[in-house]
């Protein structure tokens, strides 16, 4: 078996471990966005215009230099007019429907709105979304999906600029939202983390923080990260091909 492929029992002893939870968590990050065609932040090719996300996704940049980080926003809300959910995302809609709604909860650090497209109902939005804008001024949150927008775009009530509805680094997480997560983590039997590098905080604490309180933890991803020391099992490979798997093995 080549090195990278999953290994069987792997994939068994990890829908085993799916099988006997009453309550499943399932945290999401970029990589599972990869196979619908949209760009990763680190690692290879994870630059944009030669700046680290780091860089621009600060308020920091945007005081600076609204119309880089503008041009940053802009041309990732024009590439969700052309990408679709893939098969990772539809394995969670599976997942979802299989547990009910009181034993699953999906909690993503993706701003792409792919979870919802593919039809999964709950969907924990840690770091906010792409397809809404929040005015920098009076804070009036719109839905402007994924819409052209100018180079500044203004607030049509107050005139001050308007931000991209997103959480930045050195930025508070939506209380509500994390609230959510946080009980979901400590009171699941399983924690699934697809497709994150789990460097951010406190997204990544998730996993500790399920750990801590007795989960088993599985991690699917194509390579090793930040978190792998502290899982019970490792899927190494890419989420379209082993989230649609792990699922069939769970059996009916
Ligand atoms: C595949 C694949 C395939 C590829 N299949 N896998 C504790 C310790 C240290 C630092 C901190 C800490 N607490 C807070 C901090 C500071 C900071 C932080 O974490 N810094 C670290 C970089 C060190 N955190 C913050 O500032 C947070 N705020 C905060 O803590 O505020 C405190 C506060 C409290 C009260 C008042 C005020 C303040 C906010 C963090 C916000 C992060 N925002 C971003 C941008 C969102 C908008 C946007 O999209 O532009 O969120 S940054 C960016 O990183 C984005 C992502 O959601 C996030 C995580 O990235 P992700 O998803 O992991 O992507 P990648 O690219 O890193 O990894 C992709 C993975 O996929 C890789 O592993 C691949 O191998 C894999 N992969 N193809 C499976 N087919």
């Amino acid at each position: 078996m080549h090195q990278n492929e999953t290994h069987a029992d792997d994939l068994d002893r990890a829908a085993a471990m799916l099988g006997s939870a009453r309550r499943v968590a399932v945290m999401t990050g970029a990589g599972i966005s990869a196979e619908s065609g949209l760009a990763t932040f680190r690692g290879a090719g994870g630059l944009w215009e030669g700046h680290a996300v780091e860089d621009v996704a600060t308020p920091e940049a945007f005081r600076r230099d609204p119309a880089l980080v503008w041009r940053f926003y802009n041309a990732r809300r024009a590439s969700l007019a052309t990408v679709d959910p893939n098969p990772g995302h539809r394995a969670l809609v599976a997942l979802e429907e299989r547990m009910g709604e009181d034993g699953f909860t999906l909690i993503t650090q993706n701003v792409d709105g792919l979870h919802h497209a593919a039809g999964s109902r709950t969907v924990l939005e840690l770091h906010g979304s792409l397809r809404r804008v929040r005015c920098s001024g009076c804070e009036i949150t719109e839905e402007r999906g994924a819409e052209p927008l100018p180079e500044l775009p203004r607030c049509s009530a107050c005139d001050a600029i308007l931000r991209p509805d997103v959480v930045w680094f050195h930025e508070a997480l939506p209380e509500d939202v994390w609230q959510k997560a946080e009980a979901a983590a400590r009171s699941c039997q399983c924690f699934v983390v697809v497709g994150t590098s789990a460097i951010v905080y406190p997204a990544a604490g998730l996993i500790y923080v399920a750990r801590e309180h007795g989960a088993k933890v599985i991690e699917i991803n194509i390579t090793a990260t930040e978190a792998s020391g502290a899982v019970d099992v490792s899927l190494r490979g890419p989420s379209g091909t082993i989230l649609p798997e792990l699922i069939k093995r769970m059996g009916t």
